[in-house]
C-alpha cells in the first residue's frame, strides 16, 4: 500500500520534473512522512500546540528574485530565526522576477534534496502548483511569504500586511499629495505577481469612491522589479500622459527607479510619487523633495515569521487550519486566518518626519 503510493508520487513526479530529479528524489530514501496521495491532505491532522520546537530541520527559502535588497533584508530575517532555532536555512532563487520557470525548478531543487520546509514568494499565483503540490506530497511543508500561490498549493501564507490595507492607503497617500485631482498611472512589477495584483485591484476599488471622482487611473504599467525597465517605463508614462500628477509603484525596485527617474527631471516634486519602498532606497529622495511619503512594512520580521511558521508547521504545532494558534518567539502569538493567511500586521508611513528612525 505504501509502496504502492510512493511509486505513484514518483510517476507523477517523472511526469512533471526532469527524469534525473524523479530519479534521485525517488531512489531509496523516501522520507518517513510520505503518505498522502494529495498536497492538501499532507497538511491534515491535529495541531499540537504543545508540541516541541524541532531542531536540526532544514528550511529553503525561495524569492520570488535573489538580489533584490527587499529579499534579501526579508531572507536574513528568515536566516537568523531559522539559525536561532537549531535548524539549517538556505537560500536559491532565480534572478528575475519574470523567470517563473526557474521558481519552478527551485522548488523541484528544495524538494529533490528533501529540505523539511520551504518559504516561497511566487512570481505566479498558479504557476508553481504543480511543484509545491509534489513538494507537499513528500512531506515537505510549504509556506508562502510575500506573494502568494492559490490555497490548496500551500500550508500557510505569510502576508505583509491585509492586502486591502495595502491597496487603498497607497490611493490615500496620493490622493491627499494630489489635491484628489488629475490623472494618476500605477508601476508595477511582473504583470504575473499575486501580491502586486491584488493590491491593484483594491487601488482601483478604492478609486470608486465619490471622493476621487477627479482623479483617473490613466494606465499601469510593468517594470518587472528590473530597475531599468521601470526608469524607462515611468519615462514612458511621463511622455504619454503630460498632465500625470501622481504614480503609485507598489514595489521597492519600481519606486526607486522611478524616483530616479522624477529627481533627475522637471518633473521633479511636481509629479507625486508614493507607493511600497524601503527607507533605505527612499532617503535620498524624500530629502530632496522628490517624494513625501510610501509605505511599507519591516522584510526582515515578515522574513522572520516566515521562517518561525516553516518551523511550527514541521514541528506539527500548526497545520495551517483557521483558528491555530502558535508563538512565534518574541514577535508574539500569531493566529491563522482564514485560508491559512497570517498577517504580520501594519505598514509604516514613512516621510520627512520619522524616516531617519529606519534603517532597512
Ligand atoms: C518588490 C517585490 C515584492 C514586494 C515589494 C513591495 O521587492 O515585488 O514582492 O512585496 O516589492
Amino acid at each position: 500500500m505504501r509502496k504502492a503510493s510512493i511509486r505513484r508520487t514518483c510517476a507523477a513526479l517523472a511526469a512533471v520534473t526532469s527524469l534525473a530529479l524523479a530519479a534521485t528524489a525517488c531512489g531509496g530514501t523516501t522520507k518517513e512522512d510520505v503518505k498522502n496521495e494529495s498536497g492538501a491532505a499532507a497538511s491534515a491532522g491535529k495541531a499540537d500546540p504543545d508540541a516541541a520546537t524541532k531542531k536540526g530541520l532544514t528550511i529553503g527559502f525561495l524569492p520570488k528574485q535573489v538580489n533584490n535588497p527587499y529579499f534579501t533584508t526579508a531572507d536574513k530575517g528568515g536566516e537568523k530565526a531559522v539559525e536561532e532555532l537549531g535548524s539549517t536555512y538556505k537560500e536559491v532563487g532565480p534572478s528575475s522576477a519574470t523567470d517563473t520557470a526557474g521558481q519552478v525548478s527551485y522548488v523541484n531543487t528544495l524538494t529533490q534534496q528533501q529540505v523539511d520546509a520551504m518559504a516561497v514568494s511566487a512570481q505566479d499565483p498558479g504557476a508553481l502548483c504543480t511543484a509545491l503540490k509534489q513538494a507537499m506530497r513528500n512531506g515537505i511543508k510549504v509556506v508562502t511569504y510575500d506573494s502568494d500561490t492559490t490555497p490548496d498549493c500551500r500550508n500557510a501564507f505569510v502576508s505583509q500586511a491585509g492586502g486591502e490595507d495595502l491597496g487603498r492607503t497607497e490611493v490615500q497617500l496620493l490622493a491627499e499629495q494630489i489635491d484628489y485631482k488629475g490623472e494618476i498611472a500605477i508601476l508595477s512589477a511582473a504583470q504575473t505577481a499575486t501580491n502586486q495584483n491584488a493590491w491593484i485591484e483594491f487601488m482601483k476599488d478604492e478609486l470608486k469612491d465619490p471622493r476621487y471622482e477627479d482623479m483617473k487611473l490613466v494606465e499601469v504599467a510593468y517594470g518587472n522589479d528590473d530597475a531599468q525597465q521601470s526608469f524607462q517605463q515611468t519615462q514612458g508614462l511621463l511622455q504619454e500622459y503630460p498632465n500625470l500628477k501622481g504614480i503609485i509603484s507598489p514595489t521597492t525596485v519600481g519606486i526607486k527607479a522611478a524616483a530616479q527617474y522624477l529627481s533627475g527631471s522637471k518633473y521633479k516634486g511636481k509629479v507625486k510619487l508614493t507607493g511600497l519602498g524601503t527607507p533605505n532606497d527612499m532617503r535620498k529622495y524624500v530629502k530632496n523633495g522628490t517624494v513625501e511619503a510610501f509605505e511599507l512594512w519591516d522584510p526582515a520580521k515578515l522574513g522572520e515569521l516566515a521562517a518561525r511558521t516553516a518551523v511550527a508547521l514541521s514541528s506539527g504545532q500548526i497545520t495551517g487550519k483557521e483558528g491555530e494558534t502558535f508563538k512565534a518567539g518574541a514577535m508574539g502569538e500569531y493566529t491563522i486566518g482564514k485560508d491559512g493567511v497570517i498577517n504580520l500586521g501594519k505598514p509604516t508611513v514613512f516621510n520627512a518626519g520619522n524616516i531617519d528612525q529606519f534603517d532597512f
